[in-house]
């Protein structure tokens, strides 16, 4: 099975979680994260869409972060990430349609995008409303998680591993030294969210996290490469 990926994407995040909780193995191809990469005619000949992640599982090619991780789930059911009764599985499936609906798709074109690609001083004003909608859909999920160790019944499901890359995104964006103008509020995370970030320490204490975790990231901060 192979992962086409680029480091530091937390939709990719989303399948490497799923893939070490349910130690199934996998090799990761890197695209590049440009138009040569994500949008040359190869790329789009696999994901007409252009974008990360996709899986290739023999001559079966899937991209969309759900989707993989769905199909994860009926190839490999042990352990399950879609819970193991009728209701959970629809409360699994509302969780990552909530967040991806109406949360994180907001994140990703409001803050992600233009901090990431250097061109946050131009779209201060889209941020710092994308930092305002966000600060209250933090709320309700820190109100959501509250007393509660997992998102979705007793164990780590794909409601938790959907969000989570997501949200570690959002903060390394908020930290940056280009945000520094922008009063979003955010930072120390725990300060307002201490229910969040006891959740984010429960999901980084996962057996396997650390392989997952963006070696891209790592390098620029200065830390040592993982296997990545
Ligand atoms: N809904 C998709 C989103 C995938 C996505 O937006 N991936 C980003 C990487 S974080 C990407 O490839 N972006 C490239 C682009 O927008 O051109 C999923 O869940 O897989």
């Amino acid at each position: 099975m192979k992962v086409y990926m680029f480091s530091g994407s937390g939709f990719v995040w989303r399948v490497q979680l799923a893939c070490v909780l349910k130690g199934v193995p996998y090799d990761q191809a890197r695209v590049e994260a440009s138009e040569r990469g994500l949008k040359s005619p190869q790329f789009l000949a696999l994901n007409s869409r252009g974008r990360v992640p996709v899986l290739r599982d023999g001559g079966f090619v899937l991209s969309e972060s759900s989707a993989i991780l769905a199909y994860l789930e009926r190839k490999h059911p042990e352990p399950p990430l879609f819970g193991r009764s009728a209701q959970e599985t629809g409360l699994i499936w509302k969780a990552i349609l909530d967040f991806d609906l109406y949360v994180s798709c907001h994140w990703v074109s409001d803050i992600l995008r233009p901090v990431l690609t250097g061109q946050a001083e131009a779209h201060a004003d889209r941020i710092k409303e994308g930092f305002r909608e966000a600060a209250d859909e933090l709320a309700k999920l820190e109100a959501q998680i509250a007393g509660r160790d997992w998102f979705v019944g007793g164990t780590v499901s794909a409601a938790d591993i959907t969000i989570y890359p997501l949200l570690e995104g959002l903060l390394r964006a908020a930290g940056k030294p280009d945000m520094e103008h922008i009063d979003h509020g955010l930072l120390p995370f725990g300060d307002r969210h201490p229910n969040l970030e006891a959740w984010m320490n429960r999901i980084r204490a996962l057996p396997g996290y650390d392989e997952t975790y963006p070696a891209y990231w790592r390098e620029m901060d200065g830390a040592p490469v993982a296997a990545q």
